[in-house]
C-alpha cells in the first residue's frame, strides 16, 4: 500500500480523498492555489503545497507544478478526483513516467473513452446497446445527409471530443441539415479544437441512467448498480438517486452485467461509469466516464462500499474487495448538489459563509468542505456540498431528504437549497416520473408564470 498520496484537486472531493487515505493509514499531501490556502483539505492534510495562482490553468491544471509537488513531498501516488486532470490521459502517462502511481484507469482507456465515437464503437463491439447512428466519424456534409436519411429524422449531431452538450444540434428534417451541421462543427471547433462529428438518432424523452463499475485491470470487473441522474439543468446534475425508480431487477442485472462484461474484456482498471439514455424500456450507451464521479456517494450508500478506498486499493495492486457474491444493493439513496448560486437566476454567489450547520441523524450524510467563516472563492465551480440520504425504501429516503434539507443551514451566501426543497415536494419527482427535460421545463413554466403575473400588475414593486 502507498505511504503518501498527493491529492490533485480541491473542494469536497479533496477532503473525500483525504478521508479515504486516513482510513487506509496513508499520509496526504494537499496541493492548492493561493485562493484555497484556507481550504479544509489543506488544513487537514499532513502536508500542503501551494502550486500557483487562482486560475485553474496555472494551478489545478498545471502538470509540471503538480509533479514537482509530488517529487518534493515524496508522494507515491496521485489521486486526480473529478474534473481538472482526472480524464487527461497525457497527465496519467506523465504521472507514471515520473515514477508515481496514477490512481485511475490505464491511459489507453482514458484515450479511448475521451474519443466519443471510438468509445461508442468499442463498447458496441463488446456487447453494449448503442444509439443507432453513423458508424464513427462523418466524412462530409453529403455523408451526414445520407446517414440521416438511413436512420430517420430527427437526428442529433455530436462532437467526437464532445462534452457538456457542445456541438449537439437536433435536426428535424433534411432541409435543416446543412445549416445545423455547419453550426455544430463551428461550435465543436471553437470548444475542443476538433470538429470531427458523428450522428445519432435523437431520443426525445430519455432518462439518464448510469452504471457504476470497477475493474481490477487484469480482466476482473463488477457493476455496483445504477444511478438515475435525469434531474439536471444545462448538463449539470442537480439530483441523483439509486436505484433508478423505473428499473426492474431484471433490467438492472441485464445492463449491469453487460457493463461489467465490457470492463472485463477491456482489462479496465479502477472506477468508471457507463452512461446510458433509457427510453421506452431500452438502454442506449452514450459515453463512459473514467473517473470517480460527484454522485458516487449514492452508490456507497446502497452498497456500503467505500469507492474511493477501492480506487486506491486497486491502484496499489490489491484485488477487488467487492465481488459479485458479497455485493447486495440495499435500500435507496438520493443526493442533492448544493450550489452557492441564486436559486432562481443561478448566478454564482461566492463570499463568506457566516453560519453553517450540517444536517445529521440516521441515514444522512453531508459531503462538503465548507465551515463557518469559510470564504467561497469566485474562481471555481459553485458546488459547496452534497446532501445524501439513505432509507430502506425510496419513500423513506425522500422523507429523510425533506427533513434534512430543512435542517441544513448555510448562511452568508445564496444557495440552491430552496430549489431542492421545491423539487422534492413535486408530485412528479415523488412519483419518479421525470426525464432529462423535466427540470428545465418546470423552470421555464415558473418563469413564464411569474412574467405573466408581473405583466398583470405592472405598478407593483
Ligand atoms: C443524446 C440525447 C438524445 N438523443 N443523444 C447530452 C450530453 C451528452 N452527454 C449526451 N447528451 C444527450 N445525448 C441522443 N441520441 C440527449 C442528450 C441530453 C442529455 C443527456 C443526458 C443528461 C442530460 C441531457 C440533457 C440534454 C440532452
Amino acid at each position: 500500500m502507498f505511504k503518501k498520496v498527493l491529492i490533485a484537486n480541491r473542494g469536497e472531493i479533496a477532503l473525500r480523498i483525504h478521508r479515504a487515505c486516513k482510513e487506509l493509514g496513508i499520509q496526504t499531501v494537499a496541493i492548492h492555489s493561493t485562493a484555497d490556502a484556507n481550504a479544509m483539505a489543506v488544513r487537514l492534510a499532513d502536508e500542503s503545497v501551494c502550486i500557483g495562482p487562482p486560475p485553474a490553468k496555472e494551478s489545478y491544471l498545471n502538470i509540471p507544478a503538480i509533479l514537482t509537488a509530488a517529487a518534493v513531498t515524496g508522494a507515491d501516488a496521485i489521486h486526480p478526483g473529478y474534473g481538472f486532470l482526472s480524464e487527461n490521459a497525457e497527465f496519467a502517462r506523465m504521472v507514471e513516467e515520473h515514477g508515481f502511481t496514477f490512481i485511475g484507469p490505464k491511459p489507453e482507456h482514458i484515450d479511448i473513452m475521451g474519443d466519443k465515437a471510438m468509445a461508442k464503437d468499442t463498447v458496441k463491439k463488446l456487447g453494449l446497446p448503442v444509439v443507432p447512428g453513423s458508424d464513427g466519424v462523418l466524412e462530409s456534409l453529403e455523408h451526414g445527409i445520407k446517414v440521416a436519411k438511413e436512420i430517420g429524422y430527427p437526428v442529433l449531431t455530436k462532437a467526437v471530443s464532445g462534452g457538456g452538450g457542445k456541438g449537439m444540434k437536433v435536426i428535424r428534417k433534411e432541409e435543416e441539415f446543412e445549416e445545423a451541421w455547419n453550426t455544430a462543427r463551428r461550435e465543436a471547433k471553437a470548444n475542443f479544437g476538433d470538429d470531427s462529428m458523428y450522428l445519432e438518432k435523437y431520443l426525445d424523452k430519455p432518462r439518464h441512467i448510469e452504471v457504476q463499475i470497477f475493474g481490477d485491470g487484469k480482466g476482473g470487473g463488477i457493476h455496483l448498480g445504477e444511478r438515475d441522474c435525469s434531474i439536471q439543468r444545462r448538463h449539470q446534475k442537480v439530483v441523483e438517486e439509486g436505484p433508478s425508480p423505473v428499473l426492474t431487477p431484471e433490467q438492472r442485472e441485464y445492463i449491469g452485467s453487460l457493463a461489467a462484461g465490457v470492463v472485463r474484456q477491456l482489462g479496465y482498471r479502477g472506477a468508471g461509469t457507463f452512461e446510458f439514455l433509457f427510453q421506452d424500456n431500452e438502454f442506449y450507451f452514450i459515453e463512459m466516464n473514467t473517473r470517480i464521479q460527484v454522485e458516487h456517494p449514492v452508490t456507497e450508500m446502497i452498497t456500503g462500499i467505500d469507492l474511493v478506498t477501492e480506487q486506491i486499493r486497486i491502484a496499489a495492486g490489491e484485488p477487488l474487495l467487492v465481488q459479485k457474491d458479497n455485493l447486495r444493493l440495499r435500500g435507496h439513496a438520493i443526493e442533492i448538489r448544493i450550489n452557492a448560486e441564486d436559486p432562481k437566476t443561478f448566478m454564482p454567489s461566492p463570499g463568506e459563509i457566516t453560519q453553517f450547520h450540517a444536517a445529521g441523524g440516521l441515514g444522512v450524510r453531508f459531503d462538503s468542505a465548507i465551515y463557518a467563516g469559510y470564504r467561497i472563492p469566485p474562481y471555481y465551480d459553485s458546488m459547496v456540498g452534497k446532501l445524501i440520504v439513505h432509507g430502506k425504501t425510496r419513500e423513506e429516503a425522500l422523507r429523510r431528504l425533506k427533513r434534512a434539507i430543512h435542517e441544513t443551514v448555510i448562511d452568508g451566501v445564496k444557495t440552491t437549497l430552496p430549489l431542492h426543497a421545491w423539487i422534492v415536494e413535486h408530485p412528479d419527482f415523488v412519483a419518479g416520473n421525470y426525464t432529462i427535460h423535466w427540470l428545465e421545463k418546470q423552470l421555464a413554466a415558473i418563469k413564464a408564470q411569474e412574467e405573466a403575473e408581473a405583466g398583470e400588475k405592472p405598478e407593483a414593486a
